[in-house]
């Protein structure tokens, strides 16, 4: 089937500017363990996103089952495709739109799956540290279509290589880090793996019509949203690899089988959401 024919009425075409996709550096995403898409989305991507976010505010729960598939421009596959390789899976997607006053998120990283092939407890030993990119990845994207800058706050923070220490930090326990705990703490006597310079915190001010893709062992952290400032409106988009060890199934767990099996039986599940929802293993 071409292209054409699966183009519905509406499709957004040129959402994101190509010479930004192609200046993706591979090596360096491996390396540091994030990727700042920074000025991604055109004009027109931006306006679209941020009025697409707008209404998904309002649709709330409805946002997995009324999330047109058949509308996702292509070009979101080839941002997930960059980070993860050819066969990839939807993880989750969640808003994540705060309003003046938010306090954002303390330092945390994040599990694959439920945590089930982690080498490390929540703060870990720091001995599993290694130059190896793992490939059982979850990568998260955020989409801020009008930024997430320090001036503004809420602004989005990693610790460039920390994710080579395989640490899941705090994802399952209470996250009560800001940056000086970080620092008499947990990042005490961390070094980056590939140059040996004591593990920093980076603080980045994303401009709007950006996104940002990291894996899910960097620990991260979201500043406070400043007084008087507008919704710092954000979309997550989780997708992960596949996991060889996972049992045969139709359907990922991420899926609702349910729904899934309904829009097959009525055959509305696109190639594209076929491929998203398909099990590790397919049966
Ligand atoms: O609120 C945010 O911007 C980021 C939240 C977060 O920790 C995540 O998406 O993993
Ligand atoms: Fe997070």
């Amino acid at each position: 089937m071409t292209q054409q024919k699966l183009d519905p009425p509406g499709r957004l075409t040129d959402l994101l500017r190509p010479e930004v996709l192609t200046s993706f550096d591979r090596e360096t995403f491996e390396r540091e363990g994030y990727w700042v898409w920074e000025n991604v989305l055109t004009d027109e991507g931006r306006h679209r996103w941020t009025a697409s976010l707008e209404k998904l505010q309002q649709m709330n729960d409805e946002i997995v089952m009324d999330t047109d598939w058949e509308a996702i421009d292509p070009q979101m596959m080839d941002i997930f495709s960059k980070v993860l390789g050819e066969r990839f899976f939807y993880d989750h997607m969640l808003m994540l739109n705060r309003p003046a006053g938010s306090e954002g998120r303390r330092w945390h990283g994040h599990p694959y799956r439920q945590g089930q092939h982690e080498v490390e407890d929540p703060v870990g030993t720091g001995e599993f540290v290694t130059k190896e990119f793992l490939h059982q990845q979850c990568v998260r994207t955020l989409c801020y279509p009008e930024g997430a800058t320090i001036e503004d706050g809420c602004e989005f923070a990693v610790i460039p290589g920390a994710h080579l220490y395989r640490i899941p930090f705090k994802w399952s326990t209470q996250r009560p880090d800001y940056d000086d705990d970080m620092e008499t703490n947990w990042l005490k006597g961390k070094t980056h793996a590939f140059t040996g310079e004591p593990l920093k915190i980076r603080r980045l001010s994303i401009p709007p019509g950006s996104m940002v893709s990291f894996v899910h062992h960097l620990p991260h952290h979201v500043g406070h949203r400043k007084a008087g400032t507008d919704m710092r409106w954000g979309l997550l988009m989780a997708y992960r690899t596949p996991d060889p060890t996972a049992e045969p199934a139709k359907w990922n767990e991420s899926a609702p089988i349910y729904w899934c099996e309904r829009t097959e039986a009525a055959g509305n599940l696109s190639p594209t959401a076929q491929r998203l929802f398909e099990g590790d293993n397919p049966i």
